[in-house]
């Protein structure tokens, strides 16, 4: 499990070179912008409930056949490990935001997700789905401009998209 610095010193290392200007130089800004990241964890970790309820509340609006008899999130024991999922996958997104890495989410959620969909019978592109409908409403709770001071975070904010297209794009 890498986060950017060790990640940074890990691809120098096998190169056997000192860190580059320019890695030194994302680094830096990476710890200018650190409060932004923290808020953004922060924030996303205390509504994340209520992030994977709206979530899935849509997701089965949009697919019915989920909650229906013989659906996959039929029966409370199934709807229940859906729920659980979808939380697991936020919780590492929220891991991977504050690392400023994927691999946390690569190595201990996503590596063979798929695999353990297809055999369970899940339909992989329904959780791509929630995860998608997560990523919203991540962003903009995370990016609202409400109650924070106020700076760029364009670049954060596609970061953070861009570990939940990674989750959805590891099962879909
Ligand atoms: C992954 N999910 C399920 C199981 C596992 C995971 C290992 C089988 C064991 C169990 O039931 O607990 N576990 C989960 C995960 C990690 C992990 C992400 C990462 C570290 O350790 N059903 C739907 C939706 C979708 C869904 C499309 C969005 O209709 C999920 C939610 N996952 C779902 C369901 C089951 C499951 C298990 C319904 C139960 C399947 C079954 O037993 O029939």
């Amino acid at each position: 499990m890498l986060d950017a610095f060790a990640k940074v010193v890990s691809q120098a290392d096998s190169r056997g070179e000192f860190l580059s200007t320019d890695q030194l130089d994302a680094l830096t800004n990476m710890v200018k912008d650190g409060n932004k990241r923290l808020d953004t964890v922060n924030r996303i970790t205390s509504s994340a409930s209520q992030i994977v309820t709206d979530a899935a509340r849509s997701l089965f609006e949009e697919q019915p056949q989920l909650i229906a008899p013989g659906g996959n999130a039929y029966t409370n024991r199934r709807m229940a490990a859906c729920l659980r999922d979808m939380e697991i996958i936020l919780r590492y997104v929220t891991y991977a935001v504050l690392a400023g890495d994927a691999s946390v989410l690569d190595d201990r959620c996503l590596n063979g997700l798929r695999e353990t969909y297809q055999a369970l019978g899940t339909p992989g592109s329904s959780v791509a789905t929630g995860v998608q409908k997560m990523k919203e409403a991540a962003v903009r709770i995370a990016n609202d401009p409400a109650g924070i001071t106020k700076g760029d975070c364009s670049q954060l904010m596609s970061e953070v998209a861009s570990y939940f297209d990674r989750a959805a794009s590891a099962v879909a």
